[in-house]
């Protein structure tokens, strides 16, 4: 079977890595296409050593599409997301906005791959600071069981798309020239308030919500619960935005159900398990970094401890291609396994 498949948000710095993952992946695609807003279309991207003309995303775009890629904003998947479906196609929503939707699967493959047999249509895609923390955290639960994470992150500006990555660029420009800048992106395009990104932290990603955790701290919080399938799990979560292009990394506090567990056996079973990579040797500085981290597909994870105090109780370091793991390669794995369903392939 080959299949036709399309990427809406073509041109954004997910798009862009959705593209190069198919590539890479060499699936069985019969045709790509490649949609994007008004403003991006005409643009043309290489994909398998041919040009393909960016077009503009209309509901008709999606006619004979098997599989849809959505990475341009919550407000273009909901308003093309159910048209792509009407039409036949499976979707793989990278945005937030079917995430929660209780029809929808939250789906990061090492953990919850199965949850995929339940979709009507869409496929939720997690963020990324969500997918690299429970991708690493999955095995310690399935061996140990998991009674608490309090996670702090230290997230790259790629995550808030290319527009953010160009202000980082510029203001470090500037900054070392000594000359003056006005920030205008971070932390969130629209908000009232921006501040300058290079040099600094700046512990808002995405908008403040009534409970004054930001958007993204409850993402991590409601996300994992879903993909774990575990309710009542204790999760909190601050999250800070540095001057990092690329890769996420996260300080991570476990309590898992057991006492008298080692470090050695959680670096065993993370050493053991699919998609993660353990550089975990202190003796040796070996821990993992965001720049060595980029352009790779694993979830990297170092610095393994156990707490002084609290006896089920671990601190690691997580760290991952923000725009490979925590989007473009999870999208593309869920796509390979939809491909491997039978439901999918007899249709
Ligand atoms: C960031 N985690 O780093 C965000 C980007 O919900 O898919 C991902 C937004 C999302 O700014």
């Amino acid at each position: 079977n080959r299949y036709h498949v399309a990427v809406v948000g073509a041109t954004g710095a997910v798009g862009q890595k959705m593209i190069e993952t198919l590539e890479d992946r060499n699936l069985p695609i019969e045709t790509l296409t490649l949609l994007s807003s008004k403003r991006s279309a005409g643009k043309t991207v290489r994909f398998q050593n041919k040009n393909i003309t960016v077009q503009e995303a209309t509901p008709e775009s999606f006619e004979g599409v098997d599989i849809a890629l959505f990475s341009a904003g919550g407000s273009i998947s909901k308003q093309l997301a159910p048209e792509a479906v009407k039409r036949g196609a499976v979707v793989i929503d990278n945005t937030s906005a079917y995430r929660m939707d209780p029809d929808v699967p939250l789906v990061v493959p090492e953990v919850n791959e199965q949850d995929i047999e339940k979709h009507q249509g869409i496929i939720a895609n997690p963020n990324c600071s969500t997918i690299q923390m429970v991708a690493a955290l999955e095995p310690l639960r399935q061996a140990y069981g998991l009674s608490r994470i309090i996670v702090s992150t230290y997230q790259a500006v790629s995550g808030a798309g290319n527009e953010a990555s160009d202000e980082l660029r510029q203001q470090t420009e500037a900054y070392l020239k000594e000359e003056q800048y006005t920030p205008e992106v971070l932390p969130v395009k629209g908000d009232e308030h921006h501040y300058p990104i290079a040099f600094n932290a700046l512990p808002q990603i995405d908008k403040f919500q009534e409970n004054g955790y930001t958007f993204e701290e409850m993402k991590m919080i409601n996300e994992t619960k879903k993909i774990m399938h575990a309710a009542e799990l204790p999760v909190a979560a601050t999250c800070v935005r540095l001057p990092i292009f690329t890769s996420h990394a996260e300080s991570v506090y476990i309590e898992i159900d057991q006492e008298d567990v080692t470090v050695e056996e959680l670096q065993s079973k993370l050493a053991a398990a699919p998609g993660i990579t353990l550089e975990d040797d202190p003796k040796h500085q070996v821990y993992p970094t965001p720049l060595h981290a980029e352009g790779k597909r694993d979830v990297f994870v170092g610095r393994i401890r156990k707490d002084l105090d609290q006896s089920n109780g671990f601190h690691l370091w997580i760290v991952s291609d923000n725009l490979l793991k925590g989007a473009a390669w999870n999208s593309v794995q869920i796509a390979e396994s939809v491909m491997n369903h039978q439901w999918f392939t007899k249709n």
